[in-house]
């Protein structure tokens, strides 16, 4: 049921069946890529939680591998929730979630050397209970890694009444754990627009590392930030993906900035990165839905992976965003239009549900490109990319890249409010990314990343493009993206 659906992403990482929702155990092993996934085979949604797994040789196609853990007698009867991967002095070491009745509690399971079978550690749960004298909110999600002689691990949490934090701890052997002390404690309400926790009241799925190739708690090399990765969980409906860039030092982290990851907010959530081989660190997050639960049921399966992708530091101290190189072998067919001027609304003679698309242009202050996409033709549907420029700017002010979704389905059921933020860019010039995969929208301009859902209804995919103002098509060159879900949901070579 779930392949027959024309919205299920085609060239994204999507489960066999069911529920998927955040990456774990993100690596690199012995040359191969694996995937684990928050996963509920039985149906689309969220329930006695397992590590679903795949791997690839390339980032791009994958070969689904046997469930990795699975709730057991024990702490993690009702679930195995978020976590990551470790190598222990060459074995491989899984540190997640383990849930019972409404209370999770960190466990270990060690694998084989292929990773593809694991067994819980009888020490389970290696840490007993959350820090005493602490009215916390929740406690979970793990970021584990080696400090000279130990492991340290940071375990999400958050201080009821104030805000999100996650715990450090500090272990020999990842069995017995020290508790050292919050990392941090944030303060729930900092930069809130509307009074809805923009901080967290909880912070899930920590991922703490040094930007660019360097080792946490070193001293650095250069003046590389320690970036503090986290979702931002609350009551309201603004759950979204912020990043403090900062400096780990000691026992604690000491915050300079707080940025949002995602203009997507909870489209792009619970991400989790690694350093790959190549010294890459790359990103995976959980596109969620934006349909109803009973959509989900129906539609039988719910969840798309992020694409991979690099992040890297911008010298501005912020982060950019690109999807890894590799994808471009699922490029087929290619477009491309000559540079021009851009005014009334053109059809870029693209047409397809499956695309990428490159675009170069230069906004003149106060002019707005418009790129459209999935549209149906008869203006009846159309997902709206917009990149704008504020009239006041000299040259080198921050635009605003926006994703209007008011008639991207007919569906009145589905998510379609707006999403945006800011991007920086240097004399009106944006180079802008658009990953198009039937329901999941990928867009990124100038590195600065909007993920999103759309439930197109008229399985249109013309691809137009209009102006406000003075915008220049310095290249625009579109493909046609190939399946990497073959027939049935088999495997890739
Ligand atoms: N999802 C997991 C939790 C995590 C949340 C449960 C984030 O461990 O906090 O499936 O999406």
């Amino acid at each position: 049921r779930a392949e027959a659906d024309p919205l299920r992403p085609s060239f994204h990482f999507v489960s066999p069946a069911g529920w998927l929702n955040d990456p774990n155990g993100v690596a690199q092993w012995d040359g191969t890529y694996h995937l684990f996934y928050q996963y509920n085979p039985e149906g689309a949604f969220h329930h006695r939680i397992q590590w679903g797994h795949a791997t690839s040789t390339d980032l791009v196609t994958w070969t689904d591998q046997p469930v990795a853990l699975e709730p057991s007698t024990g702490p993690d009867a009702d679930g195995c929730w978020s976590g990551v991967l470790v190598n222990d002095g060459g074995t491989p070491t899984l540190v997640y979630s383990g849930r019972l009745g409404e209370r999770e509690l960190p466990c270990v399971a060690v694998g084989s050397p292929d990773l593809s079978t694991w067994t819980k550690a009888p020490e389970n749960p290696v840490i007993a209970a959350p820090p005493a004298g602490v009215d916390i909110t929740a406690y979970r999600d793990h970021c584990v890694w080696r400090e000279g002689n130990r492991w340290r691990q940071l375990v999400g949490s958050g201080v009821r009444g104030r805000g999100g934090t996650a715990f450090l701890y500090e272990s020999a052997d990842l069995r017995s754990w020290d508790y050292v002390g919050p990392l941090f404690i944030g303060d729930a309400s900092q930069g809130d627009p509307a009074g809805t926790d923009w901080t967290g009241t909880m912070w899930e799925c920590v991922d703490l590392f040094r930007a660019g190739t360097g080792t946490l708690g070193t001293e650095p090399a250069d003046d590389s930030p320690d970036v503090l990765v986290f979702s931002a969980w609350n009551d309201g409906d603004t759950r979204h993906p912020l990043y403090w860039t900062g400096r780990y030092s000691g026992d604690s982290f000491e915050p300079a900035a707080l940025h949002r990851l995602d203009y997507g907010g909870r489209y792009f959530y619970a991400p989790q990165s690694f350093l790959d081989d190549a010294g890459r660190r790359i990103m995976f997050g959980w596109l969620q839905e934006g349909r109803t639960d009973a959509a989900m049921v129906e539609a039988g399966w719910s969840g798309v992976m992020s694409l991979p992708r690099i992040t890297t530091l911008a010298e501005d101290g912020t982060l950019r965003f690109a999807p890894v190189p590799e994808l471009e072998k699922l490029r087929g067919d290619h477009t491309s239009l000559p540079a021009r001027e851009l005014a009334a609304t053109l059809d870029t003679g693209v047409h397809g549900n499956q695309l990428d698309l490159e675009l170069d242009i230069h906004l003149a202050p106060g002019a707005v490109l418009r790129l459209g996409v999935l549209g149906s033709g008869d203006g009846a549907e159309d997902t709206v990319i917009e990149v704008g420029r504020p009239a006041l700017d000299a040259g080198g002010a921050e635009g605003i890249l926006r994703l209007d979704r008011t008639r991207s389905s007919l569906d009145s059921s589905v998510d379609a409010e707006d999403r945006s933020g800011p991007v920086p860019m240097t004399g009106g010039h944006v180079h802008l990314r658009v990953l198009v995969d039937r329901s999941a929208v990928e867009v990124f301009a100038n590195g600065k990343p909007l993920t999103a859902r759309v439930y197109p209804t008229c399985g249109g995919g013309n691809v137009t493009l209009s102006a406000t103002g003075a915008v220049h098509l310095d290249a625009f060159d579109a493909w046609t993206m190939a399946d990497i879900r073959g027939g049935g949901r088999t495997l890739f070579p």
